[in-house]
């Protein structure tokens, strides 16, 4: 960072940094635009008027602006509905541990407010690593050089995690195919050695069949299955259910490129799978990645630097999260709402749970009324006028409309925190700040310090400060915990997690499930209720499942990230708004011929939960069937105030109750 006289004037990356070597992606460079932006949210905001599209608001202290909400939630918390009607919502805004989980959790859990189960994005994922792993642990990222095959699954690395690229074509130099298998042929097929376009939904049934043709070959490491696996007679007898010829009628792809994958899967020696998490936002998302994440242990992979899968590397970081949130202050018998069913929280009378009614939502480091699926249920909910809405932020955003109060909060660049990683092994610190706070606006962390004084909250650890939060953070001994101390993270600003160089987790077992070992056959599994083996779910929304509602809504909609936003983040940042032009909706020639739909037409996408209009764009590179509307526009920077999530549904996954944003049938026809 380059500050010029308490100005941030130009931003990079650390070129030391042994995983980002220095490159921002496309948005993270637009950061001092976002951060300067005319349009920041710099003090207290009050709305005037009506709740909704168009709400007005008008500039307060802070001191009115915390006395309101102190005495309205006191309030609340004094009524006969009491302290759970009150609803915290926050997710991935910042996924820093002091401004993402920290003090908020402090004063929520302090208050007994409602808890949030925070599914948005990745529990289902998560569940089935848990399930099949015991955690989301998987393949050091800095050992895919040595991979000799790399399949991309279902993940768009070059648009979502452009960081691993470089690892990818490292291996690519030494010999390694790459392989993409998804519906769309993303930018990062487009680099692949081949694209496979799988129908959606149905990646189990690709590795089923994958693991039939291994066994069927003899390209199992049957030393590897008999040492460290559970259940490898019964997952054997399970793939023989998925021969190459019904595998490719479930998933679209020829019988013949099944076994020939399967065959130079098996025949690799330390083969990389990146899955992400754009394949678990369907019915069976917790399955399919459950039954992906069997493949390296079928052909003992995961002995070797380079092999393996990876979701994700969150649970090898231990940070000291008891101490950060104070789990110990949540009153027994506290309820926890969904966060994918948000709609339904605020719609039921009893939240949908049991319970109070909501009667107050906060919401920090989230854009629910653009991003929680359902939008239009959410936002009829967030439109009642009995409910008391706060938004921290920096912008104006489409859940600042429905906001009675709208507090500034601080960016990243103007506040302290403290980063782990989902993709590599690193921990970051953000300290000093690179910046003064602009305007009035203030961190996360201090304004709740704020309120809960202004509440009358007297217990201390509601107002210990940044430095001491960091220190607590750090206050653990776990083993791999052991170099991230406060000085090694002030030196260098980053530090590896302690494991050895390379890092092959599982390369000798040691799987953090109960038995140890990979589990093909999981007792926990069992006694939820659910199979216990590897096993194809088809989407709800499919001719398999609903052959009268596929014939109505034939076409599959995904809706993944843009390249040029984060989530509903840089929506409204000039130079990334112009690259992603509008919102668009790209179809197969075919399909949008049969509909009379022609290059750069206004479209409108529906269903039965609502719709929203487009710009159609058409390219071979998607499946038939398949639209994709890459998110997530602000509703109110959308031609007709809607955005796609006013298609997606409420159902939710397999396991982990994750939302199911790409298991959504629509139909598409020109607009008007
Ligand atoms: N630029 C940018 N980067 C981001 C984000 C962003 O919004 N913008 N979001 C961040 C967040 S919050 C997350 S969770 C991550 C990961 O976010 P993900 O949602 O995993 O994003 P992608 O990597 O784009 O992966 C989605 C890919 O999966 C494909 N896909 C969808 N359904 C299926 C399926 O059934 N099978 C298969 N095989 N493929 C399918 C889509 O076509 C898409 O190309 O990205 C992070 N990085
Ligand atoms: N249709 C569809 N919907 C999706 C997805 C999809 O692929 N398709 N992806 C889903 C996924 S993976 C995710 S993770 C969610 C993400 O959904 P959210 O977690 O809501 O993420 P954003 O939309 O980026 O909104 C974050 C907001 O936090 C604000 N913010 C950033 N930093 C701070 C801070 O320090 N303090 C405060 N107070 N505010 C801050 C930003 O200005 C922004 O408005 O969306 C989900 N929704
Ligand atoms: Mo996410």
């Amino acid at each position: 960072m380059t500050v010029e006289a308490g100005r941030a004037t130009r931003i990079q990356g650390d070129p030391s940094h042994p995983v980002t070597q220095g490159f921002l992606c496309t948005k993270v460079n637009r950061y001092l635009e976002r951060t300067y932006h005319a349009d920041r949210v710099l003090t207290p905001l009050r709305r005037v008027g009506p709740k909704g599209p168009g709400a007005r608001f008008e500039p307060t202290s802070w001191d009115e602006a915390l006395e309101a909400i102190a005495s309205r939630l006191n309030a609340i918390i004094a009524s006969p509905d009491g302290p759970q009607s009150i609803l915290p919502y926050s997710y991935a805004g910042t996924m820093g541990l002091l401004q993402g989980e920290s003090m908020d959790r402090r004063f929520f859990h302090r208050i007994g407010a409602s808890l949030l189960d925070r599914t948005i994005c990745a529990t289902a994922g998560m569940m089935g690593m848990r399930m099949t792993l015991g955690a989301s642990i998987g393949t050091d990222i800095e050992t895919v050089p040595e991979s000799d095959l790399v399949i991309l699954w279902g993940t768009n690395t070059l648009t979502s995690n452009p960081h691993l690229w470089p690892f990818v074509l490292q291996a690519r130099e030494r010999g390694a195919p790459v392989i993409c298998i998804d519906p769309i042929k993303t930018r990062t097929a487009e680099q692949c050695d081949e694209w496979i376009g799988i129908r959606p939904g149905t990646d189990a049934a690709l590795a089923l069949g994958l693991m039939h043709v291994l066994f069927a070959e003899g390209l199992q490491d049957d030393d590897y299955l008999r040492q460290y696996t559970l259940g490898a007679d019964a997952l054997r007898e399970r793939v023989q259910e998925y021969p190459p010829s019904r595998v490719a009628e479930i998933t679209g792809i020829p019988a013949e490129r099944i076994v020939t994958l399967a065959q130079q899967y098996g025949r690799a020696r330390a083969a990389f799978i990146r899955i992400n998490y754009g394949l678990q936002r369907h019915a069976g998302g917790a399955m399919a990645v459950r039954t992906i994440s069997c493949l390296p242990a079928v052909t003992g992979h995961w002995r070797r630097a380079g092999g393996g899968v990876q979701l994700s590397s969150s649970a090898n970081f231990a940070f000291n999260k008891t101490a950060l949130q104070r789990p110990d202050l949540i009153p027994a018998g506290t309820r926890t709402i969904n966060m994918s069913l948000l709609g339904e929280a605020l719609t039921a009378p009893d939240a949908g749970v049991g319970g109070p009614p909501v009667r107050a939502l906060v919401v920090y480091n989230s854009n629910p009324a653009a991003i929680a699926p359902d939008h239009l249920t959410v936002t009829r909910g967030m439109a009642r006028e009995d409910l008391f809405t706060v938004v921290l932020e920096h912008f104006r955003t489409d859940t600042c409309d429905y906001a009675d109060w709208i507090l500034p909060a601080t960016t990243q660049l103007e506040h302290d925190d403290l980063h782990w990683s989902y993709g590599h092994l690193y921990a970051t610190l953000n300290i000093p700040p690179a910046i003064a706070p602009l305007g009035e606006a203030l961190p996360n962390t201090e304004i709740f310090r704020r309120l809960a004084a202004r509440m009358g909250l007297t217990d201390p650890c509601l107002q210990d400060d940044d430095a001491r939060l960091i220190t607590q953070a750090l206050e653990t001994n776990d083993p791999r915990m052991r170099s991230i101390t406060l000085d090694a993270l002030r030196e260098q600003g980053w530090v590896r997690l302690e494991l050895p160089t390379p890092y092959l987790p599982f390369a000798q077992g040691g799987f953090h499930t109960p038995s140890g070992k990979c589990e093909f056959y999981s007792e926990r599994m069992a006694a939820m209720g659910l199979d216990p083996l590897p096993t194809y779910t088809p989407p709800y929304e499919s001719p398999e499942r609903d052959p009268a509602l596929a014939a109505r809504f034939p076409i599959a909609l995904i809706s993944s990230p843009a390249h040029q936003f984060m989530n509903s983040t840089f929506v409204n940042v000039g130079s990334l708004q112009r690259a992603a032009r509008e919102p668009e909706v790209s179809l197969h020639p075919r399909d949008a011929e049969r509909r009379g739909i022609t290059e750069g037409m206004r479209v409108t996408v529906e269903n039965d939960r609502g719709h929203f209009e487009a710009t159609a764009r058409l390219r071979e590179g998607i499946r038939e069937g398949v639209a994709w509307a890459p998110g997530i526009w602000w509703a109110k920077s959308s031609p007709d105030g809607r955005n796609v999530n006013a298609t997606t549904s409420q159902r939710l996954t397999d396991m982990g109750a994750g939302p199911v944003f790409y298991d959504n049938l629509v139909e598409i026809r020109v607009a008007g």
